[in-house]
Order: structure tokens, then C-alpha cells, then sequence
């Protein structure tokens, strides 16, 4: 049994690999996940300046540990930070089974994401080993800025003007490029979400769904108060509540996505039939979230471990044999 993937033309060692997000704000919470059984790994949303987030407290999370919620406000390094050739050696270290770094850009504005585009291109032709670029189009958390992928006369502008970048009109784009998108609900907005991304599909390697479900609220029953402070609250919702709404949205996406687009599935991923279950809607490889923020990086062990076992039940030998083959009733 060999969990290893194609994605895009990356090599993923096995199709499950870390979430943009949780410990992936500096190299030495990334090389743990380098030297777990994850196939990869992808840095935590870069802007173009280093960035604290938001206010504290901005994280919750249900005590049986069936949803988490978080406000962060995208705190991270900023993007030279996470292009620079010491930030990835210190990550990737000896990197014997050569697994992919890559990189996960939010900016916060249209002009700074191409900017960081522009910045990973240089660090590229400088010698960085930085694999994929993800464009994160779904952060929920930012005070006054709506979610890129709910406005789509925005994110055809986004794609439009990423799309006329240097970095992309080679015979040969320069790195694999993915988009992180928010979970959607209704069938239309899943076509104009995919429809755009179609128009694009010779930039656009892998749609990864979802993001966190925007605008949820916990409650602090103690206090009479929200359990998070900024935004009034209102926050990125995570954790297995979501696995229900992640699987709808691969699957979907596999519907309505050009054949030459991956899906990435994400979302409430815990066990490695989770994992299973996402790469059945038609997954090319799946991301683990919160699961992580929780237990760490020997999740990735314990989860390939579980989806190996799955497969050997079931008598597959790499998931080719069973992605996209949920069956349906007659
Ligand atoms: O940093 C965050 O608040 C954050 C981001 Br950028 C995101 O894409 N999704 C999320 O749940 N939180």
C-alpha cells in the first residue's frame, strides 16, 4: 500500500499533508511536519509584511473536541520570511525523500497578492525550493474585507490579473498553483466558483475545499460573552463539525471542475477514513487542519497509518484505485 500522490506534477510522498494554518507560522513548527509521515509541507497565509493578527483571545475549541473556531486574523512572518532559502532548509532539513515546501499566500489586498507572486518568482530564480504556491481566496477573518471567493466579479479579477503574470506565461509556469476556497452551499455558487476557476485551468493545478465556514459564534455561557474577541466573535468554524460540508464541497467541485484541475479535499479531517472518505468524492490529496492544531504533528503518522489500514481491508494499493468512485444508489 503507497499513499504517494501526484498533485499539479508535485511529488506528495503520501496524499495527506498539513492545512495552511495551524503550526505553519515558523520553520520549527513546519520541520516537524517535514519529518512526519505527512506528504508535504504548506507554510502558514503570507501577507506582504510580517503581521501579529488579531487580538486574544482568538481560538476556541469545543471540549470533546467535535469543533474549534478560530479569529486569528492572519498573524504570520510575512512573505519574505517564508520564501527565504534559510526558512526552508531550516524546514525541509536533509529532506531525503525529497517532499515538496510550499507556500500559502493572503494578501490583503489584489496588488499584494501579486506582489508576493512576484517576490516567490524571484526567491524561485534565486534557488528557493518552493514547490506550489497556494492562493488563499477564502480567509473569513480579516475586519471590513469580504471573502474573495464569495465575490466572484472579484475573483475573476484576482485570476485575471495573476493570470497575467510573468511567472505564468512561460511554456512552463515556474511553480504548481492552487486555490484555497471557501466552503459553498447552494448549487449555483459551486458552478460560478468552478466556471471561473475552468476559465483558468491552464494556471490553476488544484482547487483545495474548504476554508473554515465563516461568521460562526461561541459562546462563553460563564461570561455572557463571545469566546472570541475580535469581529464581535464572529469566526472561522473547524474540526469534525465541518467534515459534513467539506466532503459536499469536493465532491461538487470534482463535478464541476475541468478534469485538469485536482481537487483537494480539507476540512474535519481526524482519522484516515476521513481521509478516505474525501479522496472517494474524488480527493486528490487531502489536507489536515485542526486535527493537527490539536494533536500535533504525529497526527500525519497516526492518520496515514489509519488509511493504510483501510486499504489494506478493502484490498487497494494506492488511492488511484478508489478516487471518485463514491457509488451511487440506483
Ligand atoms: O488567519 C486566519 O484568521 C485564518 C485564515 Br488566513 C484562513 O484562511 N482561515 C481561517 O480560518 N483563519
Amino acid at each position: 500500500v503507497d499513499l504517494a500522490t501526484d498533485l499539479g506534477g508535485v511529488k506528495l510522498t503520501s496524499c495527506v499533508y498539513n492545512a495552511s494554518g495551524p503550526r505553519t507560522g515558523a520553520s520549527a513548527a513546519m520541520a516537524k511536519i517535514a519529518s512526519s509521515a505527512a506528504g508535504g509541507v504548506l507554510a502558514k497565509s503570507a501577507t506582504v509584511s510580517p503581521q501579529k493578527g488579531n487580538d486574544l483571545p482568538r481560538v476556541w475549541h469545543e471540549e470533546d473536541g467535535a469543533a474549534s473556531m478560530n479569529s486569528e486574523g492572519l498573524p504570520n512572518s510575512g512573505i519574505d520570511y517564508y520564501t527565504d532559502a534559510k526558512t526552508i532548509s531550516d524546514t525541509m532539513g536533509e529532506n531525503p525523500l525529497g517532499k515538496p515546501y510550499m507556500v500559502s499566500i493572503s494578501g490583503k489586498t489584489l496588488a499584494d497578492n501579486l506582489e508576493m507572486l512576484k517576490k516567490i518568482s524571484s526567491a524561485i530564480e534565486g534557488g528557493a525550493k518552493i514547490s506550489a504556491v497556494e492562493l488563499n481566496l477564502a480567509c473569513p477573518n480579516i475586519p471590513g474585507k469580504p471573502t474573495i471567493g464569495y465575490d466572484f466579479e472579484q475573483m475573476e479579477d484576482v485570476m485575471s490579473q495573476v493570470s497575467s503574470l510573468p511567472c505564468f506565461s512561460g511554456p512552463k509556469p515556474q511553480f504548481m498553483f492552487g486555490l484555497k476556497m471557501p466552503p459553498y452551499f447552494d448549487r449555483p455558487h459551486f458552478e460560478m466558483a468552478a466556471a471561473i476557476l475552468n476559465k483558468y485551468k491552464s494556471i490553476v493545478s488544484y482547487s483545495a475545499s474548504i476554508n473554515t465556514i465563516g461568521n460562526a459564534l461561541a459562546i462563553d455561557i460563564h461570561a455572557e460573552m463571545p469566546a472570541i474577541r475580535a469581529k464581535g466573535g464572529f469566526a472561522g468554524l473547524s474540526g469534525k463539525a465541518v467534515k459534513y460540508t467539506a466532503l459536499a464541497n469536493v465532491k461538487q467541485m470534482r463535478e464541476l471542475l475541468d478534469p485538469s484541475i485536482a481537487v483537494v479535499g480539507v476540512g474535519g479531517v481526524s482519522t484516515g477514513e476521513d481521509a478516505f472518505e474525501l479522496i472517494l468524492c474524488g480527493a486528490q490529496a487531502v489536507q489536515v487542519g485542526t486535527c493537527h492544531w490539536n494533536e500535533g504533528p504525529k497526527c500525519f503518522d497516526r492518520i496515514c497509518g489509519e488509511l493504510k489500514d483501510v486499504m489494506r481491508r478493502k484490498g487497494y494499493d494506492s488511492p488511484d484505485d478508489f478516487r471518485g468512485k463514491l457509488k451511487e444508489w440506483s
